[in-house]
């Protein structure tokens, strides 16, 4: 079966997270993505967080499947000249250098068009135009200043960074969207364009709710679905609202069997206002069903807490897959905490290739996270991530370099 991006060719000159994150889903599509990195070291992650030494680690790994390598020195004038052939013949160039260091290199847009007219030039950065362009980025500080931490955490506590790497991954999703989209609106201009995906709009992008509520709370003061509300103070600016659920629906993270040793022995609870009167049965609280003190979602507001309180003595009589397993057969909205362990384990993520087992020549087995958009014209089939320069003899072959001259390009150390 053919691959919904089959015939696109994209030179991949990305590093560490953000940017992988895009030319891989390109590459599970059916882009062909050649990665350029610098011979001897190539992406600074193929080194970090090893787990066995000398071998790519599970950081570059689990980033980079699907794409082939090649090791070029950028700063070397063969190595420029390799460089154009490749712009030549790709479609798209993908980066996420910091600021200018694909201008220092001599690779301007303006340069880039002369090669190319049809090349789309798609770039991560941490910070749009603005007083902050210049700026190294990486995951953490911008979730930092795209407003995610600010949001995040318990009220009485500091701000925290989330486990998604919204900035990083988060990034490169967006950046996707745009390549294919710049891919489709060439098919009628015939041009290239650039595009940019700064790192605080993509996490901006993920906390457009918290936009929404910072405008809410300057005309209204008061936010009541928030659990500073009724007792507590709410100050200038969107506070963090603990494991609060935003929209209309209240919900909150409740204990359950086996809580105080297993550190996810939990559930997300949602008390959505259509099945109320159910929750009520579960819990042994059918009064709250009719009392006009609970009875409707306005009313329930102030006594959150307490509900929270009297659902969570009914969760901590179960474990979270039984408490599950109840509130399902009556469509009562949950969600049990699950660790990596039991996620890494769970049959149907594995069914779906959501995980997936990949072998490596040099590490063996190792489980990865598969494309998690499914086309079905488009299946996608995880390889493993390409050795250093792996591809470099047989990309340079394709561009038609014959084998004398990719042995002197390569004792000039072009290659
Ligand atoms: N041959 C020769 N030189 C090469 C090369 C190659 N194949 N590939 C890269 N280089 C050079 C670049 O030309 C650049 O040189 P100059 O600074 O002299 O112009 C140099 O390597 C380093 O590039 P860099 O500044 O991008 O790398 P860094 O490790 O210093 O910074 C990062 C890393 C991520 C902070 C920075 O790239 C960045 O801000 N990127 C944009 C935001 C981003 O994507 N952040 C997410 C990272 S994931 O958490």
């Amino acid at each position: 079966m053919g691959k919904a991006l089959d015939g696109v060719r994209i030179l991949d000159f990305t590093h560490v997270q953000s940017g992988p994150t895009c030319t891989q889903l390109l590459a599970w599509f059916g882009a062909d993505v050649i990665k350029v990195e610098r011979a001897g070291a190539g992406d600074i992650t193929r080194e970090q967080l090893r787990d066995i030494p000398e071998v790519d680690s599970l950081y570059f790994t689990m980033l980079n499947h699907n794409k082939r390598s090649v090791t070029i020195d950028t700063k070397n004038p063969q190595g420029k000249q390799v460089l154009e052939a490749l712009i030549q013949t790709c479609d798209v160039l993908v980066e996420n250098f910091a600021p200018g260091a694909l201008d220092r290199m001599g690779f301007t847009w303006e340069r880039i068009q002369e090669l190319n007219p049809r090349m789309i030039v798609a770039s991560v950065k941490g910070f749009g135009p603005g007083p902050y362009e210049d700026c190294k980025v990486y995951e953490n500080v911008a979730q930092c200043a795209g407003g995610a931490a600010s949001t995040t955490g318990f009220d009485d506590g500091p701000p925290v960074v989330s486990g998604a790497q919204i900035g990083d991954s988060g990034t490169g999703l967006h950046l996707a969207l745009g390549i294919v989209t710049a891919l489709y609106q060439r098919t009628s201009t015939g041009r290239g364009q650039r595009v940019l995906a700064a790192m605080q709009d993509g996490v901006l992008n993920l906390c457009r709710v918290k936009l929404r509520d910072q405008q809410r709370l300057e005309r209204t003061g008061v936010m009541k679905e928030y659990p500073q509300y009724p007792n507590g103070k709410f100050g200038e600016a969107v506070p963090r609202a603990g494991n609060a659920s935003g929209g209309g629906q209240p919900g909150w993270i409740l204990k359950c069997k086996g809580w105080e040793t297993d550190p996810n022995a939990y559930i997300y609870f949602i008390t959505q206002a259509p099945v109320w009167a159910k929750i009520c049965n579960v819990i042994g609280k059918e009064e709250w069903a009719t009392d006009p003190d609970y009875a409707t979602p306005a009313a329930r507001l102030p006594h959150l807490k307490d509900i929270f309180a009297e659902i969570e003595r009914w969760t901590m009589t179960k474990t979270k897959f039984e408490a599950m397993g109840i509130l399902n057969k009556y469509d009562i909205p949950c969600g049990p905490i699950l660790s990596m362990k039991e996620i890494a384990e769970e049959p149907s993520l594995r069914k779906t290739g959501t995980i997936v087992e990949v072998d490596h020549p040099l590490r063996g087995k190792y489980l990865t996270v598969g494309n998690p958009i499914k086309l079905s014209d488009s299946p996608t089939e995880v390889t493993r991530s390409p050795l250093l320069g792996e591809h470099t003899d047989e990309v340079m072959a394709e561009l038609g370099y014959t084998p004398e001259q990719i042995s002197a390009l390569r004792t000039a150390g072009a290659i």
